[in-house]
């Protein structure tokens, strides 16, 4: 196709070939008007019907909304139009014709329930406010790359068919490797831990991580994606403040360059970059301040896991991100390494969103013999990790890390209700396409 002009680079005076959908067709008797969607914005289009040829006034009145057309004509200045300037055509091409019943509405006029803009991603893509969403899902990957880069993080890609779980065998989803018995990767943790050992020292993954799930929440995707880091020689204090730089530093890509996106979503005024240091709340101090709020029907006790009304009640009191240190030992993983001086606690700690946790992480144990006990600690079997418990063997440097929700964090940033808004096509308990 010989080149085009982006709607939003039509200046008066320019002779343009644009190319869109037809997002809307007024037509007002002597006089009528499409209006053209692409990428970059919007155009009106006028058709005087007593000075354009009848064949282009024709073409013009017969596509339907949502068609492809091209458009070639003069720019000129119009106040009255929506962008203040229209195309006056001298001839107009339709690409690629739209059925006129659509499945859903992409001028937003007529709202869709959740599931049929999924089933219709492609049409529900073309309205302005669900584009923004993933505009700045991009702009956010990317700050947090730069971020990552100048933290001196490598980049890496890790397998995501595995042979064992790391994240407690239930939510597993098994498939077959040549006769074999396989999994979906649940995290690339073993992984990204034995880059540790290797020349790399700090790496950073964005991939997708498969989990099992079998409830059906706003908060939970059968595949997500993940943003990881790993680094030798930090401790978990070290790993909770490259957390935090981290996560800043994608609210404030996402605040310097989307305001255009930011406007779609109406988060224009209200958008702000955390400013405050993120607290670090230790569990036991978490815990008694959730049972003092009381809005708990049963009190939490030392070892309990914080329910989703917990984290809420906790999250409302605090009003910002936030961290929970020192977990007790048993309800963390075998990988995370316990306090040096009271071994019921760990060096696990979560990054909370007042909403929901958004980072688990922690120290991580690199003595090769605590390993192994971890690992009988929690009924797993060890010879089952022999590729990763025996690079422990071979000089292995102190190293802590986390995982980062990466939907989670878009969900939160923008105040969405839904996980799934966060992800154009999500893996649910029901949705396996498209
Ligand atoms: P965890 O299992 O807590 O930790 O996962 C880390 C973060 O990933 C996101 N997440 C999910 N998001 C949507 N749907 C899900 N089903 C889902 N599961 C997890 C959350 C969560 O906080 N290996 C450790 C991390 C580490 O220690 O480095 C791990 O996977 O935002």
């Amino acid at each position: 196709m010989e080149s085009r002009t982006h709607t939003a680079d039509a200046t008066p005076g320019d002779h343009v070939t644009v190319a869109g959908w037809v997002h809307e067709i007024r037509d007002l008797g002597g006089i009528a008007f499409l209006i053209v969607r692409d990428g970059s914005g919007k155009i009106q289009v006028k058709f005087e019907k007593d000075e354009r040829d009848d064949d282009l006034v024709e073409t013009a009145l017969d596509v339907q909304r949502e068609s492809v057309i091209k458009v070639i004509g003069d720019v000129e200045e119009e106040d009255r139009a929506p962008t203040g300037v229209e195309i006056v055509p001298e001839e107009v091409e339709v690409i690629s014709p739209a059925d006129p019943e659509l499945p859903l509405d992409p001028s937003g006029k007529v709202d869709a329930e959740l599931s049929t803009r999924l089933d219709n991603r492609t049409l529900d893509l073309r309205k302005e406010e669900v584009k923004a969403i993933f505009e700045i899902r991009a702009e956010m990957l990317r700050s947090v790359r730069e971020a990552f880069r100048s933290l001196d993080c490598t980049e890496i890609n890790t397998p995501k068919i595995v042979a064992t779980g790391t994240e407690g065998g239930t939510e597993l989803f098994p498939i077959t490797y040549f006769g074999r018995e396989a999994f979906m990767n649940q995290s690339p943790q073993l992984f990204k831990q034995l880059m540790i050992g290797s020349g790399l020292e700090r790496v950073f993954e964005i991939g997708p991580i498969f989990r099992a799930e079998e409830h059906n929440t706003p908060r939970h995707l059968n595949e997500a994606t993940s943003i990881d880091f790993e680094s030798a020689f930090i401790d978990e204090s070290g790993a909770m403040d490259a957390c935090e730089e981290i996560v800043r530093a994608a609210y404030e890509g996402v605040e310097a360059n989307c305001q255009k996106e930011l406007e779609a979503l109406g988060l224009a005024e209200e958008f702000a970059a955390p400013e405050e240091e993120f607290p670090r709340i230790s569990y036991e101090e978490a815990i008694e301040r959730i049972n003092a709020t009381g809005e708990l029907d049963e009190q939490l006790v030392w070892g309990d896991d914080l329910s989703t009304e917990a984290e809420r009640a906790l999250g409302e009191e605090v009003g910002q991100h936030y961290f929970i240190t020192e977990w007790p030992s048993e309800i963390k993983p075998f990988y995370i390494k316990d306090n040096d001086d009271d071994e019921q606690l760990s060096t696990g700690f979560d990054l909370m969103h007042p909403r929901l946790e958004l980072v688990s992480g922690g120290q991580r144990e690199h003595r090769y013999e605590h390993l192994i006990e971890g690992f009988e600690q929690q009924g797993l079997e060890p010879e089952a990790f022999e590729y990763y418990t025996k690079m422990f063997r071979y000089g292995m440097p102190p190293h802590a890390g986390w995982g980062l929700g990466a939907e989670r964090l878009v969900m939160t940033m923008l105040g969405l209700d839904n996980i799934r808004e966060a992800v154009i096509f999500p893996r649910d308990r029901q949705r396996l396409s498209p």
